[in-house]
C-alpha cells in the first residue's frame, strides 16, 4: 500500500500553518488523493481556540522525516533457537546470506552467532575434538537497532540485529534502509529549509503552496507544484484552489481556513493584508456562518492571552529561524491587546532571549511585542545587532529595543529590512 502523502506547515507552527494544512489535505482527500494533515509541534492558543470553536481535532504530530529502521527491517528472518543443534545451525546459515545468525532463548534475544565460529566446530569435529553447543558460541553484537532508530545511521557493510524490549524483531542493512519508499511531503505556509521538519532531505517533496520569501536552500529530485502568491495568508491561496477545483469548502473547514487569514492579517489590520485576503475571508465567514469582527476579535483575544506564558515560552512564542548564508537568527512574535505588562518585564523577556540565542549559537534572537490595538512594535533583541538594527529600522536602539509603529508584520516589515542591513 502506498504511503499517505503528509501536508503540513513550518516548525513552531502556527494558525495558519495548522488550518491550511488540514485545509488543503481535506482538498486532496475530496479529489481521492490519500493525504493527511500533519504538524511539526504543538499549537499555540489562538489555534486551539480556532479548532475547538468548528470541533476539529488536531492532526497527528510529526517531528521528523528521516527513514526509521522499523521501516526497513526484515522480520522474516527467523532466529536460531539457542537450544538448536549445531546441525540445525549450519541448516541455517546454508539458507541464509550473511555473517552471523540472531539466536533467542526464551523468546528473548541472546545475542548472535558468527559463521566463523559455527566452521570451527567443523575443524573440532576433524580433529575429534569436544563439540560446543550454540549457545556457548552466542556472543553479543557490538551493534543492534531498535525500531525507532534512524535508518542513515545503519552502517554501509553487513546485517544488524533489530531488538525491541528485549525481543528479537529482525534484521536490517543499509541496502534496505536505501530502498524505503520516500515519504511525499507538500510544504504550506513556509519554504525555508529552517524551518521544515527535520529530515526532509529522506522525504520527497511534491508540492510547495506559500506566501513567504524564497528563502532558498531547498532542493527536488524532479519537478512539483509550487504555488506562490504574495497575499497575506496561506489560507487565501488554499480556498482559491477549492474554487479551482469547483469543491465546495466544508463548514468547519472554511471556519478554519478564515482564522487563518484573521490571524496572519492580524483581522486584516497587518500591511500584508491584500484585497483578495478579504474577500477570501467574507466568503469563508458566510460559509462557517460567523461574523467576521466579533469571531476575529475573539480569535485574536485567545491568542493575546500570554498572562499564563513563562518568560521562556514568550521569548519562543510564534518564533521562526531565518539565515542570510553567514548570520543565522530568530524573530518570535507575541501579538497582544496591551503591551505594557509585557514591556515592564522587557529586563527577564531580554534574558530568556540571551539565553534561548546562546543555546544554539544564534548570532541574534528577536522578539516582536506587537499591538494588536496601536497597530505598532516594540522589537526586543539579544546578540551584537545593534548597529544591524540600527541601520535596518534607521533608529537609534536603546537598551536592546526598537520601537516601531506601523509594523506589525515580520515577513513583510521586520525580516526585509534586517536581510537589507546584513549585506
Ligand atoms: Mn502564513
Amino acid at each position: 500500500m502506498a504511503k499517505q502523502i503528509f501536508v503540513t506547515g513550518h516548525k513552531n507552527p502556527d494558525t495558519d500553518s495548522i488550518c491550511s494544512s488540514i485545509a488543503y489535505a481535506k482538498l486532496k482527500q475530496l479529489q481521492g488523493v490519500d493525504a493527511v494533515p500533519i504538524r511539526a509541534g504543538d499549537i499555540n492558543k489562538e489555534t486551539a481556540f480556532a479548532l475547538e470553536y468548528f470541533h476539529v481535532e488536531p492532526q497527528q504530530v510529526v517531528t521528523d522525516f528521516y527513514v526509521k529502521v522499523s521501516d526497513a527491517v526484515y522480520t522474516d528472518i527467523e532466529p536460531l533457537l539457542a537450544s538448536a543443534s549445531l546441525k540445525d545451525a549450519a541448516k541455517w546459515f546454508d539458507a541464509h546470506e550473511g555473517g552471523a545468525a540472531p539466536v533467542i532463548d526464551n523468546g528473548n534475544f541472546a545475542g548472535i552467532l558468527d559463521r566463523a565460529s559455527l566452521a570451527g566446530e567443523f575443524i573440532n569435529t576433524v580433529a575429534g575434538r569436544e563439540l560446543s553447543t550454540v549457545k556457548a558460541l552466542v556472543h553479543d553484537p557490538e551493534v543492534t537497532f531498535g525500531p525507532g532508530d534512524n535508518g542513515h545511521d545503519v552502517p554501509a557493510d553487513g546485517r544488524f540485529v533489530v531488538v525491541d524490549g528485549g525481543k528479537y524483531v529482525g534484521m536490517v542493512c543499509a541496502d534496505g534502509v536505501a530502498a524505503v519508499e520516500k515519504q511525499q511531503v507538500i510544504l504550506v505556509d513556509h519554504n525555508e529549509k529552517k524551518q521544515v521538519i527535520d529530515g526532509i532531505d529522506e522525504a520527497e517533496i511534491i508540492t510547495v503552496l506559500d506566501h513567504h520569501r524564497i528563502g532558498g536552500t531547498l532542493y527536488t529530485d524532479g519537478p512539483i507544484f509550487i504555488l506562490f502568491k504574495p497575499v497575506g495568508c496561506t489560507a487565501t491561496i488554499v480556498t482559491e484552489l477549492y474554487e479551482q477545483a469547483h469543491i465546495a469548502v466544508p463548514k468547519e473547514i472554511a471556519g478554519l481556513l478564515l482564522s487563518a487569514v484573521i490571524s496572519d492579517t492580524v483581522l486584516f489590520r497587518s500591511p500584508t493584508c491584500t484585497p483578495q485576503d478579504k474577500e477570501t475571508a467574507e466568503k469563508l465567514a458566510t460559509a462557517a456562518g460567523v461574523d467576521i469582527q466579533a469571531y476575529g476579535m475573539e480569535l485574536l483575544k485567545a491568542g493575546a492571552n500570554v498572562s499564563d506564558l513563562t518568560p521562556d515560552q514568550i521569548a519562543r512564542n510564534d518564533m521562526k529561524e531565518f539565515s542570510n548564508g553567514s548570520k543565522t537568527f530568530t524573530i518570535s512574535q507575541v501579538q497582544v491587546m496591551d503591551t505594557s505588562e509585557l514591556l515592564a518585564q522587557k529586563t527577564v523577556l531580554l534574558s530568556a532571549l540571551e539565553k534561548m540565542r546562546a543555546a544554539k549559537s544564534y548570532d541574534a534572537s528577536f522578539l516582536m511585542i506587537t499591538s494588536i490595538i496601536d497597530e505598532s512594535t516594540n522589537l526586543i533583541f539579544a546578540g551584537d545587532m545593534e548597529d544591524t538594527v540600527s541601520k535596518a529600522f534607521a533608529k537609534d536602539v536603546l537598551s536592546k529595543e526598537v520601537y516601531l509603529p506601523n509594523v506589525m508584520s515580520r515577513k513583510k516589515q521586520i525580516v526585509p529590512p534586517i536581510l537589507a542591513a546584513l549585506k
